[in-house]
């Protein structure tokens, strides 16, 4: 068992350049309880207006999945969090040495008791309560269990393990987490940070030691540029680990394109699962065997995802590509044209060659076979 928090909404909204309105923040929500997320993390309702009304919005939605405010170690965080109707609030704090000297100029203790303060008071009001130790995978050791234990005693029902800076490797992630599991006697939420592109291997590397939920965000928008992507883990779980789920994978594409619409960051082709790139076959011999089961060069099918597959026509192409185009644009050739449309392939120096342009070489084609005759 494993489950899905979505952070689009918080995690995601501070992706540079990104801001979404009440209704593109309703309409992402609704989109992925009806996809299956265990829980949304819907904003950090302190922060703004608007970000308090869509807070409150979408915790008064009835949606299956569990709806989670973010806070600071402050009482008056946790107030908004409460006006929201909220089922959790993520409390995070950072007690490193460096940052607390740093930036928060508070001795250790003193951290503590403000973060089991908070959550004795969240708990009070009737809160579940998941604690991040912020930075988590580059605090010391004993500060990051001491604050975490206190933590738990003080009501915390899960410890969240941030790779804030994405500083791991998913052998480190796996050592680390399987030693959190055993000195701590609490589920472990993992949020990955993917700095160096690695946030989806880590997250996978802390399931596999044992953590029971992943953070995530739709195409993997974030702070800086983000974290694990909705669509890679709940893909690699379902087909490299066949987690039982009840995701409703076919929706990925649909959630993708409107996230990324609203966000206003495109998803570039080469994008793992959901770019444009994803299901395009190129060279002749991919092709060939694509036409005969897709699975010969694909993990999963395009389907699973509500896609389709296409094929590239150029210099690389064998003849069963230029097929395969022309029957989907319904054109009915003999050998002759389609060794004609191959050539031209052959000697394009740069690019695909288009639909339009299999449509002009057949048309000149063939009022040249007519000139001639
Ligand atoms: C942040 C940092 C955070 C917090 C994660 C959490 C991180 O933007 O506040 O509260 O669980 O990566 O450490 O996203
Ligand atoms: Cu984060």
């Amino acid at each position: 068992m494993v489950e899905i928090l979505d952070t689009t909404l918080r995690e995601g909204e501070q992706a540079p350049g990104v801001t979404f309105s009440i209704e593109e923040k309703l309409s992402i929500a609704n989109l992925l309880d009806d996809f299956g997320v265990d829980i949304i993390e819907a904003g950090h309702p302190i922060v703004s207006d608007d970000v308090f009304k869509s807070v409150k919005l979408i915790s008064n939605q009835g949606y299956k999945a569990d709806i989670l405010a973010h806070c600071r170690a402050k009482k008056e965080d946790i107030d908004y969090a409460i006006s929201c109707d909220v089922d959790w609030v993520g409390i995070f704090f950072c007690v490193s040495k460096k940052r607390l000297r740093e930036h928060f100029n508070l001795d250790f203790q003193k951290a503590v008791e403000k973060i089991t303060n908070t959550i004795e008071y969240a708990k009070d009001h009737g809160l579940k309560i998941r604690y991040t130790p912020e930075d988590s995978t580059r605090t010391e050791y004993e500060y990051l269990i001491h604050a975490s234990n206190a933590a738990i005693e003080a009501g915390a029902d899960r410890i969240s393990i941030a790779d804030t800076v994405g500083a791991m490797t998913p052998i480190n992630m796996y050592n680390f987490v399987k030693k959190l599991k055993a000195d701590l006697n609490v589920k472990i939420n993992v949020h990955c940070h993917n700095d160096l592109g690695l946030a989806a291997a880590n997250s996978l590397a802390a399931y596999e030691a044992g953590a029971t939920l992943i953070d995530v965000t739709v195409n993997g928008i974030g702070e800086r540029v983000g974290i694990t992507s909705l669509s890679e883990i709940c893909i690699a779980l379902n087909c490299i680990y066949q987690v039982k789920n009840n995701w409703k994978l076919e929706k990925l594409t649909e959630i993708s394109k409107k996230v990324s619409t609203y966000s206003e960051i495109n998803i570039p082709p080469n994008m793992p699962i959901i770019g444009e790139n994803a299901f395009l076959h190129k060279a002749g011999l991919h092709v060939s065997a694509v036409v005969n089961d897709p699975a010969h060069y694909e993990l999963f099918p395009a389907e699973l995802i509500g896609r389709k597959r296409d094929f590239i026509l150029d210099k690389m192409s064998g003849i069963n590509t230029v097929k395969k185009k022309l029957e989907k644009m319904k054109l009915d050739l003999n050998r002759v044209d389609l060794e004609k449309i191959l050539n031209y392939a052959k000697q394009k120096r740069k690019g695909i060659v288009t639909e339009n342009e299999i449509l002009n070489i057949f048309t000149d084609y063939r009022n040249e076979t007519i000139m001639f005759q």
